[in-house]
């Protein structure tokens, strides 16, 4: 395997030949505390992409919690899966979990995971059983359940910062194009229903679809239309790498603003997004909400109430990232990498 270099502490990296899977774990960062961050189950190319998929996951969880003011570090855990995890039979995906958590116990609490796509409450709780170094159980299990709705909460208020940014009266009347209709998706597509917007809606699903047409009027596009289709506002709510500097050149919409951790497939594509004036709104700033919920509630023992103050304020954070983007003439990706870098640093 080729080995890049990589500005982490560690990776830990695991096959298993019973189950076929492959274990990864990035440690990037525990400057500010234990590293953090979910555990992503899916199909990789190869395990080199699910190492290369756990290290980039891992050092945007250091930004998140840097930026998000919260005392963790980043890491990530990656399963590369050997078929999709519908297809996994139950003992299969039980013996995953167990290997998965004996990894978690040897890193001894220097990492702590929780849900991530492709793992949800009940898998938590089935790790949680094995060791205690898990968040995100199901609220059953006495853990705080769902990180869905506060990053849903989160990405609605990086909406309406962008919206503002970009010279806009509020969201009513603005169209507003959801990417990927899954439990962080289809809440923004709501919140956004709620508030007036014109929803056009997206997902491999048609079943998500349709409902989201049903209950909140969206009209459904193609999954291919999504950088294409002109917009108000673009919410990547699926998985990364929607936006190569070609998509940056040429996406028809005022505002980008999502859920999707990693939405750059290129770091440049910051950088061509801000020539054309379009509002971006940086992943890691932007989907703080789930981190914010589990370590709120788990770690400094917040009220709901309190997770959700601390959630809405992403909007004033994002506010803060555009501005100072604006008077230094960079793209807001840098300006929330430096807003990350005072705190990893210890200048404020
Ligand atoms: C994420 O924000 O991508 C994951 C959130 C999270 C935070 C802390 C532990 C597990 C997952």
């Amino acid at each position: 395997m080729a080995l890049p270099e990589w500005d982490g502490e560690l990776t830990s990296v695991r096959y298993d030949r019973g189950t076929g899977a492959w274990f990864v774990i990035g440690v990037h960062s525990t400057r500010l505390g234990p590293a953090s961050g979910g555990t992503r189950a899916m199909v990789y190319p190869s395990p080199d992409d699910a190492v290369a998929d756990a290290r980039r996951l891992a050092g945007a969880m250091t930004l998140k919690m840097a930026v998000a003011g919260l005392p963790m570090g980043g890491g990530k855990s990656v399963i590369a899966l050997p078929a999709p995890r519908a297809e996994l039979d139950d003992a299969t995906w039980r013996r995953i979990l167990e290997i998965h958590a004996a990894n978690l116990e040897l890193l001894g609490g220097n990492y702590t995971t929780g849900p991530d796509v492709g793992t949800c409450s009940a898998d938590m709780d089935v790790l949680a059983g094995l060791t205690p170094h898990v968040f995100g159980r199901s609220v059953a299990a006495g853990g705080p359940g769902s990180s869905g709705p506060m990053t849903a909460l989160g990405v609605f208020a990086a909406i309406r910062a962008g919206v503002a940014e970009a010279g806009f009266d509020g969201v009513d009347g603005l169209r507003v194009l959801v990417q990927g209709l899954g439990a962080v998706g289809a809440d923004v597509a709501r919140l956004a229903a709620d508030a007036g917007a014109k929803l056009i809606v997206t997902d491999v699903d048609p079943a998500r679809c349709a409902a989201a047409a049903d209950e909140l009027g969206a009209e459904v596009v193609d999954t291919g239309a999504v950088t294409t289709r002109e917009c108000d506002v673009l919410v990547p709510c699926a998985t990364g790498g929607l936006i190569t500097a070609e998509v940056a050149a040429t996406v028809p919409a005022a505002v980008v603003a999502g859920a999707a951790n990693n939405l750059l497939a290129d770091p440049y594509a910051a950088e061509v997004l801000r020539r054309r004036g379009i509002v971006h709104a940086p992943d890691f700033v932007a989907n703080a909400g789930g981190a914010i919920h589990l370590v709120g509630r788990e770690v400094l023992g917040w009220s709901a109430d309190a997770v959700a103050d601390r959630t809405r304020a992403i909007g004033d954070t994002l506010t803060g990232v555009f501005a100072d983007a604006r008077t230094h003439g960079t793209s807001t990706v840098t300006a929330a990498q430096d807003l990350a870098a005072r705190t990893l640093t210890g200048e404020h």
